[in-house]
C-alpha cells in the first residue's frame, strides 16, 4: 500500500532540486479534502444542509456546505508560508494569505464543492484545485499574476465524495487516483498512470439545454443518439449533476462530458480557472482531451479569475469529432 504522502515524496525525490514545498501543498490539499469528506458523511446529522441565504460572486445561491468546505481550505492555508494567494469560486475576489506575502511561491485555485444541487440530496460531489506559481511583477499583489493558461499548472486535480472519497492528481507526470480509507484518515494510491480509452459510449450534458445550443451543437448531439451498430451508437447518457462526478465516470470509462456555450450565453456556466483548465490537465495526462469546442483549453490565455468557458471534455476521438462538427458547423466531413 502507497500513501499519497509517500508518492509525492517520491515524487519530490526524483527531483533532487526540489524544496519540499510543493509537496508541504499537496498535503495540506488532502488535509483540506479529508476535513470535507468528514463534513460531508455527517451533514444529515448537523445543521449544515440548506443555504446560507446568500448569493456568490456568480450570482448562485450559497449553500451551508459551499461555504464550510471555502473555509476549510482558507483556514489550511492560513497556516502556510508557501501559498500566496487563493481564488475560490466562493470568493469574489483573491484572497490574500496573510503569512504568505513575503514566502508564498504558489496560487491555488479552487471550487470547494462542485455539484451544489446535489448537496441536499445526498448525491456525489467534489473539490476540484489548480495550482500555478506566482509570477511577482511588483511587490503590490495583481490580478495578472494569478492568471495563468492551463498550460503551466503545476499541479492540479480533484476530490470525488461518492460512495468512497477518491482523489485524482496530475503534476504532469500521469494522472493518479488515491481512495481515502476512512479508517485511518489517509489516501492510498488505487490506480496510476491512468488512461482514458480513446473513444467511448458515453455523453454526459444537461439536455434539458437542448434547445439553446446552436445547430451544429445539436447536430452532435442527434448524431450520439442516432443508431447505428458498428459505431457503438446510440451512446448512453450518464448525468449526475456533479462535474467531477461525471468527469471521473468519462476518465475511467470514456465517452465525453459537455457543457457547451448556448446562443445567448457563450460562454457557457463552467469556470476556466477552477474546473475546466485542471480537469482538462488531469484528462490530458490521460490521453485525452478539453476544448472548448474551438480551442484547447490549455491554451486560453485567461482574463478573469472567475471567467467561464464552454466545456468539451473526454476521449480524443469523440472531443475531435465535436470540434470538427463545431468548426465546419455540419458532419459533412462523415461523407
Ligand atoms: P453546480 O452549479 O450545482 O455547482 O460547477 C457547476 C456545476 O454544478 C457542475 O458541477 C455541474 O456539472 C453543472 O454545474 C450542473 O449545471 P446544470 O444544473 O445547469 O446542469
Amino acid at each position: 500500500m502507497i500513501s499519497l504522502t509517500q508518492h509525492i515524496l517520491a515524487g519530490q525525490r526524483r527531483h533532487p532540486e526540489a524544496t519540499g514545498d510543493f509537496s508541504a501543498v499537496m498535503t495540506q490539499i488532502a488535509f483540506a479534502a479529508k476535513k470535507i469528506s468528514r463534513d460531508l458523511r455527517q451533514a444529515g446529522l448537523l445543521d449544515i444542509l440548506g443555504s446560507t441565504g446568500e448569493t456568490n460572486v456568480q450570482g448562485e445561491e450559497v449553500q451551508k456546505l459551499d461555504q464550510q468546505a471555502n473555509d476549510t481550505f482558507v483556514q489550511v492555508f492560513e497556516q502556510s508560508p508557501l501559498v500566496r494567494t487563493v481564488v475560490s469560486e466562493e470568493m469574489e475576489e483573491p484572497y490574500l494569505i496573510a503569512r504568505a506575502v513575503e514566502t508564498g511561491k504558489y496560487v491555488l485555485f479552487f471550487d470547494p464543492l462542485d455539484g451544489s444541487s446535489n448537496i441536499d440530496v445526498n448525491a456525489p460531489l467534489g473539490t476540484i484545485f489548480s495550482m500555478h506559481r506566482l509570477t511577482r511583477s511588483s511587490d503590490k499583489f495583481s490580478v495578472e499574476d494569478v492568471l495563468h493558461p492551463g498550460s503551466v499548472q503545476l499541479a492540479a486535480g480533484y476530490v470525488l465524495y461518492g460512495s468512497s472519497t477518491v482523489l485524482m492528481y496530475t503534476c504532469g507526470n500521469g494522472t493518479h487516483q488515491f481512495t481515502l480509507d476512512p479508517t485511518i484518515g489517509e489516501f492510498f494510491l488505487s490506480a496510476t498512470d491512468m488512461q482514458i480509452p480513446q473513444r467511448g459510449k458515453i455523453y454526459s450534458v444537461n439536455e434539458g439545454n437542448y434547445e439553446k445550443w446552436s445547430q451544429p451543437m445539436q447536430s452532435c448531439l442527434d448524431y450520439f443518439q442516432s443508431v447505428d451498430a458498428a459505431s457503438g451508437r446510440p451512446y448512453s447518457l450518464r448525468y449526475t449533476g456533479c462535474l467531477v462526478a461525471d468527469v471521473h465516470r468519462v476518465l475511467l470509462k470514456g465517452g465525453l462530458y459537455m457543457y457547451p456555450g448556448e446562443v445567448e450565453k457563450p460562454d457557457g456556466k463552467l469556470r476556466l480557472m477552477y474546473e475546466s483548465a485542471p480537469l482538462t490537465f488531469l484528462i490530458e495526462q490521460a490521453g485525452g482531451l478539453g476544448s472548448t469546442g474551438f480551442e484547447r483549453i490549455s491554451s486560453i490565455q485567461p482574463t478573469s479569475p472567475h471567467q467561464r468557458v464552454p466545456l468539451v471534455i473526454g476521449s480524443r476521438e469523440d472531443v475531435e469529432f465535436v470540434e470538427q462538427t463545431l468548426k465546419e458547423g455540419s458532419m459533412a466531413f462523415l461523407k
